[in-house]
Order: C-alpha cells, then sequence, then structure tokens
C-alpha cells in the first residue's frame, strides 16, 4: 500500500512513522511512504504557500496553488508507478517540479477527478477508479476503526495536512474526496491525525502484524476493550497475577477475559457496550456485578 503525504513539515512525518511495526514494514516494502512538501509548489520568490483571508479576520489561509500543482505531481507520480520506499519525491530542481504540470494534466484533471485507469483482471476491461484524498480537519467525520478497514482496502492513499486557518475552499472542493477529523479537539495542523491515521490503516495491510490473527480479535471489533495482560514475575510489589491464567484452564481463562472485557467497557465506554452482542450468560454476568 502507497501513503502519499502533503504537507508543509514532512520531517515531522517521516520521523514519526519510520519506526517499529511500521518502520519495518516500510523496509519490508509492504508499505511505502511518500512525503511531498507543498512549499516546493509555491510559485514566489520567498516560497510563501499562505496568504491573508478574503472578508478578513484572524490568521493565515494556504493558498489553492500549491496545493493544487503538489495533488498533481502525485497523481503523475501515481500513474507512473515510481514506489519509493519511504523517501521523499526527489526532483531535480524547482523547474522539474513545475514540469510535471502541464497544461494538459490540468485540463485532465478538471474532468476525471482523481481518477486513474485500472484493468478489471476478471473481464480485462478497464475501470476508473479515484485516487482517495484525505483533508485532515476538525471539521470532518471522525476517524474510527470501521474507517480504517475501509481505507485499508485502498492501492494508494493520499493525505492532505493543512495549517494556519485552514485551506482555500476551492482546491479542497478540487480535489479532496473524504474529510477526516480524529476527535473533538483541535490541533495546529493535519500532521498528527495524518499519522494516526496511516498507523491504524497501515496495520491492517496483510503482513504487517507479525501474528495474522491479532488484527482480527481485538478492541472494536465486537464492540469490546481489551481485556488486561500479564507476564512475568508471577508477583510483582506484592501484587499477583489472577489466579485463572496460571490454571492452564484454556476455557476458563478465555470466559475470565471476555467477562474483564465486559466489565472495562461498561465502566469506561458504555457507549460501546450498548452495541457489543452479549450471550445470556454473559449478559446475567454483568447484571450481577453491577448489583454488587
Ligand atoms: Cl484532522 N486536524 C486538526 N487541526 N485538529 C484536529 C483534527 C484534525 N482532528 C481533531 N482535531
Amino acid at each position: 500500500m502507497n501513503f502519499y503525504v502533503l504537507t508543509l513539515f514532512p520531517d515531522m512525518i517521516e520521523q514519526g512513522l519510520n519506526t517499529s511495526i511500521i518502520g519495518r514494514a516500510l523496509d519490508k516494502g509492504l508499505l511505502t511512504l511518500n512525503m511531498v512538501d507543498i512549499r516546493d509548489f509555491a510559485e514566489n520568490k520567498h516560497n510563501r504557500v499562505d496568504d491573508y483571508p478574503y472578508g478578513g479576520g484572524a490568521g493565515m489561509v494556504m493558498a489553492p496553488g500549491p496545493v493544487y500543482r503538489a495533488h498533481q505531481y502525485i497523481m503523475e507520480q501515481i500513474k507512473l508507478r515510481k514506489g519509493l520506499t519511504h523517501n521523499r519525491f526527489e526532483y531535480p530542481d524547482k523547474m522539474e517540479a513545475d514540469k510535471t504540470v502541464s497544461a494538459e494534466t490540468l485540463e485532465e484533471n478538471k474532468s476525471e477527478k482523481n481518477q486513474s485507469t485500472e484493468v478489471d483482471k476478471q473481464n480485462s476491461k478497464p475501470i476508473k477508479k479515484q485516487t482517495r484524498v484525505i483533508y485532515l480537519t476538525p471539521q470532518g467525520s471522525v476517524f474510527n476503526q470501521g474507517m480504517a478497514e475501509e481505507f485499508a482496502e485502498e492501492e494508494d492513499l493520499i493525505f492532505l495536512c493543512g495549517h494556519y486557518e485552514g485551506i482555500d475552499e476551492r482546491v479542497l472542493e478540487m480535489v479532496v474526496t473524504d474529510y477526516v477529523s480524529i476527535g473533538d479537539y483541535v490541533l495546529t495542523g493535519g500532521e498528527l491525525p495524518a499519522m494516526v491515521m496511516i498507523d491504524a490503516i497501515a496495520r491492517l495491510v496483510p503482513g504487517v502484524l507479525n501474528n495474522d490473527v491479532s488484527a482480527e480479535f481485538e478492541t472494536f471489533q465486537d464492540n469490546l476493550l481489551e481485556y488486561p495482560q500479564y507476564t512475568r514475575p508471577e508477583v510483582f510489589m506484592e501484587k499477583s497475577v489472577p489466579e485463572v491464567l496460571l490454571s492452564g484452564h484454556h476455557a476458563k481463562v478465555e470466559e475470565w477475559r471476555k467477562q474483564q472485557s465486559i466489565l472495562r467497557t461498561a465502566k469506561n465506554r458504555p457507549d460501546l457496550l450498548k452495541k457489543a452482542e452479549l450471550s445470556q450468560k454473559e449478559k446475567k454476568f454483568l447484571n450481577d456485578y453491577l448489583k454488587k
């Protein structure tokens, strides 16, 4: 899977994701992470990408031109399928970057927003497929596991990170397919949200996690939180590991873990518990516990 990030702070994303599990998946070539610096597509002397808002008001707005050209650049790269592993796109100089956005491609993209032609393997007919462009904004739909699963089906994903008071609405209308927020709080830019989303999506790509079962049977899959985990030592500062986990009785361990999941969810996420499917026995367990 190929991630492309349009950002003013490529280092932040590159460094944040190039470690641990995601870093290893990049090394293995399961993922590529391609940074495009929006500033490289500014056309003025000082490489300015922001300007004052029409109508007045506080702060600055990111201009549409650089964002548009940076997106065009990525679409061309996707067409060429230049798979670079966690690297910024290299272009010899600014002229070269500008050259990639010809008048023809600008026209082409007007009529076919973000589309690339792929061949359907079953009937070998060409199919039009949109490359999704995710704009990170507190005004978007709130990201969740279901959305991560949907995005993980894509071959290429483009993330657009805004700063200041946002991006000129016209270019958003032209290139963005999905508006996504990561929660009800305000951050200074889209980079951290993009990293959060990439991490959540990347770990669903086959081969990224060591154990391929673990992504399926985890938190949110069945609307229950995970049960508590323990490792050695058996006694830590006078606190013992729960007896049942030492019993070697697999069915009892499973029952205990499910009960712990139910209790945690009841306590921390009652909203999720309402959506969880519990057996009669589990419902009774919860009710008995709540009565105590
Ligand atoms: Cl996606 N962007 C910003 N700036 N703030 C946020 C957010 C996104 N999601 C939650 N807060």
